[in-house]
């Protein structure tokens, strides 16, 4: 995105992209102001001393029309609703909308590899950077993840190798950005309270190869009936990765293995996961995207042998707790959506004792009558999605509500019987309850904790 030195942008949101960007257009030179939902007592006062000290203005407490009145860019962040108002009006008033994605287009000088997907793309793209770093690339991993893509821009630009998590709320207004080596893992239904619908979600998601060029790459998950629903438009080269043993990355019982050929070589190339913390088959899948996308970078076989060994999976994705009296418990605690918890479900036997809800995203929990049917015993809900969950699953397992996380772990060990897994999937957002997944994770697992300790005392 071209922008001149008096374009005067304001940027909806003082959260992690937010400041990123406040920082980063402040840097170039451009006229900056703030427009945010929080008062400033919540904001705090290191935050309003940052922006009094840039000469920010600001607007705090809410949106207002007068503060975008002569606005050339809107930049909201990620969590803001695109339909606000205030967004509205500036458009049809001439300014442009951009998210980070868009500032940052044509301003990294390294090759960017960028991962969407549903569910697993946190877990991909740190793999791709734990790789890259077994290859010896000094590399960044951002975005969604956690370190917004802009501070990177803002900094020293170091890195030989970027990898980014991106989601549909960055792609959705990502303008120009363009991944060298882009991948789509997989699609399942999410945040449609925000898109509006599964369409419009996949479409976000897709535009992550729009602006690809002939010699970009762009990866995809060959199992994902969403992703193959539709030809994948990109100008770039597409590698698939499956079960199907004629994908690039035919995901194998023990391992993956890239097809000869895929990459100029004259054999199989196979990688052996038994044994590492990727040995499952969410985890194969994952690490054949990643497999292909480090490979496409150039990395070689044996630098991605030795990382997918030693590889440690991020917090509160399918994480075992503890095992207590011949019970499992499970802190899946980032299966924020259907599909997610339906892969949970899918690696946790069929006596699972779930513990599920938490704040609405418009789901169609429907979509896990089957799974819940197979694998669940008991379903305890929490949060404000609990009662809908109700009404959609309450006839294919017995319902149990709770109050909070504390009260559903003590319920489920209650109930659950040796052999059985209590899984913690919410197929929700935290925010009714919790500041966040990892917080929910956290909860989860004291509450664990605390079980085993009046187990271990009563023995
Ligand atoms: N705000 C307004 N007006 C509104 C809504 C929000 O002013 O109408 C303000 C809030 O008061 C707050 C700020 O906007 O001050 C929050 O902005 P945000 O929700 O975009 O959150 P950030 O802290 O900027 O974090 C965002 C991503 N958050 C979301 O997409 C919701 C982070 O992803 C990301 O790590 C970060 O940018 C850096 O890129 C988190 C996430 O939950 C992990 N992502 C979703 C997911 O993974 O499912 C997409």
């Amino acid at each position: 995105m071209q922008l001149a030195r008096e374009t005067r942008c304001v940027i909806i949101g003082l959260g992690a992209s937010g400041l990123a960007a406040v920082r980063f257009l402040h840097g170039l030179g451009l006229h900056v102001s703030v427009s945010e939902s929080r008062s400033e007592d919540q904001l705090g006062a290191a935050i309003l001393r940052e922006m009094k000290d840039l000469g920010v203005a600001m607007e705090t407490g809410g949106h207002s029309h007068g503060f975008f009145r002569d606005a050339a860019l809107v930049v909201p962040s990620p969590g803001v609703p695109l339909d606000l108002p205030v967004i509205r009006q500036a458009v049809e008033a001439g300014a442009v909308i951009g998210g980070e994605l868009a500032l940052a287009a044509g301003r990294i000088s390294s090759p960017v590899i960028a991962v969407t997907g549903s569910n697993g793309k946190t877990t991909v793209t740190s793999l791709i950077g734990h790789l890259l770093a077994a290859g010896r690339q000094n590399v960044f991993v951002g975005g969604n993840i956690g370190t917004p893509v802009l501070d990177y821009c803002r900094g020293g630009q170091g890195a030989q190798v970027l990898v980014l998590e991106l989601s549909s709320f960055q792609l959705e207004i990502g303008g120009e950005f363009r991944p060298d080596i882009g991948l789509l893992i997989n699609l399942s239904p999410d945040h449609i309270d925000r898109h509006g619908s599964l369409e419009q979600y996949a479409a976000a998601k897709r535009r992550i190869f729009r602006h690809q060029r002939n010699e970009d790459v762009a990866i995809i998950g060959r199992d994902d009936e969403l992703v193959m629903q539709e030809k994948i438009t990109t100008a770039g080269r597409v590698l698939d990765f499956g079960i199907h043993p004629s994908s690039a990355a035919v995901v194998e019982e023990k391992g993956v293995l890239v097809r000869r050929g895929t990459f100029g070589q004259e054999a199989d190339e196979f990688y052996d996961l038994s044994g590492t913390a990727l040995s499952s088959l969410v985890n194969r899948l994952n690490s054949a995207a990643a497999i292909l996308a480090v490979r496409s970078y150039g990395c070689s076989p044996e630098a991605i042998r030795i990382g997918l060994a030693d590889y440690v999976p991020p917090a509160h994705r399918m994480a075992l707790v503890a095992e207590i009296d011949g019970v499992k418990y499970v802190d899946d605690s980032k299966g924020t959506n259907t599909g997610a918890v339906a892969a949970a479900l899918a690696s946790s036997g069929d006596r699972v004792v779930l513990i599920a809800g938490g704040r609405d995203k418009g789901s169609d929990f429907s979509l896990l009558a089957s799974h819940v049917r197979k694998h669940v015993r008991r379903l305890i809900l929490i949060g404000e999605a609990a009662e809908r969950m109700e009404k959609q699953l309450g006839a294919l397992a017995p319902v149990v509500r709770a109050a909070n996380m504390e009260e559903a772990v003590s319920k489920a060990a209650e109930i659950a019987t040796p052999g059985d897994t209590v899984l913690l999937s919410p197929g929700c957002a935290s925010f009714d309850m919790f500041t966040g997944y990892a917080h929910r994770g956290e909860v989860f697992q004291q509450a664990v904790r605390d079980l085993g300790k009046i187990s271990h005392d009563c023995c």
